[in-house]
């Protein structure tokens, strides 16, 4: 009965390990670029040591265990062996593993922050409670939660915060780094392959630190320059009455005051740039996919997908809201 039991409670606990595995779409250990290749195989040699310092404790546990069982009654070690066995195992070999490791760290922290790269493209990202602003201050292009990148060439990115402390995590593509205010710190990305890999705000900053997300695009670089080329440009004008009349409404309402919509009137910083909203996969920093359904819900009650978030609730009638989601449809 016992044993069907634990089988029973083995089983369960390793389906759930396996479930883990298939739902969660992003691990260190996946690593798409080479800090995170360097990061992941670090992560393999600290396992592999661990294991290895753990299987030999374990199998002199063992041996002291059957050797107190045969010698009855169990034989008294020798003073000199004792020292010996102590000065061996809590001092030599300890100290040969630890530095061992000490050394493999400093080579991967070495190699995973270069003093500079030739190439190298910069980006600004800013940590907001709880969005990302993100600056390209060659390409001049301002946009937000989803970092385009062009494939296999290394990006500098200057990450400092605005509000509290953040941390900037994309698990494929490198480790963690802090976004504090008033400080620039700097990582190097970069990936491999063109893909979309999906980062998450890595230390608490308040209510909606969970739905703070991003994507980071890399692409080939002839697609990342034709992205960059559209990205600076102004918005183009509305194309028809309704989206006209929307932009009205944008600018007239509070909405001109926490966001920038390049080209028009609209200048406010508290919340993303518009400019090319459609041009983004998601909503509300990687919380919602960019659908009318989800970008009308938005509007309506931002306060319902995120709630806390710094973006109010605006009285809207129906027409009002078409006429504004008609004009952030021209957004491209
Ligand atoms: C008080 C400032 C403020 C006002 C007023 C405001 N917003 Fe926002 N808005 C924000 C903030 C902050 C966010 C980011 C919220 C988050 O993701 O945590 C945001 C997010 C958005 C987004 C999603 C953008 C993205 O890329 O994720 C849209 C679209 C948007 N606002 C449209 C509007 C419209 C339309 C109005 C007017 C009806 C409006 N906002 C009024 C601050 C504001
Ligand atoms: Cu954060």
């Amino acid at each position: 009965m016992v044993s069907v039991r634990i089988v029973q409670s083995v089983l369960i606990f390793l389906a759930c390990l396996l479930g883990g595995c298939a739902e969660a779409p992003v691990s260190t250990l996946q690593a798409k670029g080479p800090a995170a290749s360097r990061i992941a195989s670090l992560s393999w040699w600290l396992f592999g040591l661990g294991a290895f310092v753990y299987l030999g404790v374990m199998a002199f546990l063992l041996l002291a265990l059957v050797r107190a069982r045969r010698d009855q009654p169990p034989a008294l070690a020798q003073a000199g062996e004792a020292t010996k066995v102590v000065f061996l195992g809590g001092a030599v070999i300890p100290a040969v593993v630890l530095v061992a490791v000490f050394g493999l760290t400093l080579g991967t922290l070495r190699g995973v922050a270069p003093a500079e790269a030739p190439g190298a493209l910069t980006i600004e990202v800013a940590g907001h409670q709880w969005w990302w602003e993100i600056r390209y201050p060659d390409e001049q292009i301002t946009t937000a939660n989803e970092i385009h990148i062009p494939a296999g060439r290394p990006v500098r990115l200057q990450l400092h915060s605005l509000d509290v402390i953040h941390s900037f995590w994309v698990p494929e593509l490198h480790g963690k780094l802090d976004m504090i205010p008033g400080q620039t710190n700097i990582l190097w990305l970069q990936a491999g392959e063109p893909g979309e890999y999906r980062g998450v705000c890595a230390e608490f900053c308040g209510l909606q630190h969970a739905k703070m997300a991003f994507l980071v695009v890399a692409e080939p670089a002839e697609a990342f320059a034709a992205w960059a080329e559209r990205e600076r440009q102004p918005a183009a004008g509305p194309a028809d009455a309704l989206a006209e009349q929307g932009q009205q409404l944008f600018l007239e309402m509070a909405c001109a005051d926490c966001h920038t919509v390049r080209g028009t009137a609209a200048a406010g910083t508290l919340g993303p740039d518009l400019t090319h909203l459609m041009s983004r996969h998601t909503l509300a920093a990687a919380t919602l996919a960019n659908t009318r359904g989800n970008l009308a819900g938005w509007i309506v009650d931002p306060q319902h997908a995120k709630p806390g978030n710094l973006m109010p609730q605006t009285d809207l009638s129906g027409e009002q809201l078409l006429a504004l989601l008609a004009y952030l449809e021209s957004l491209r």
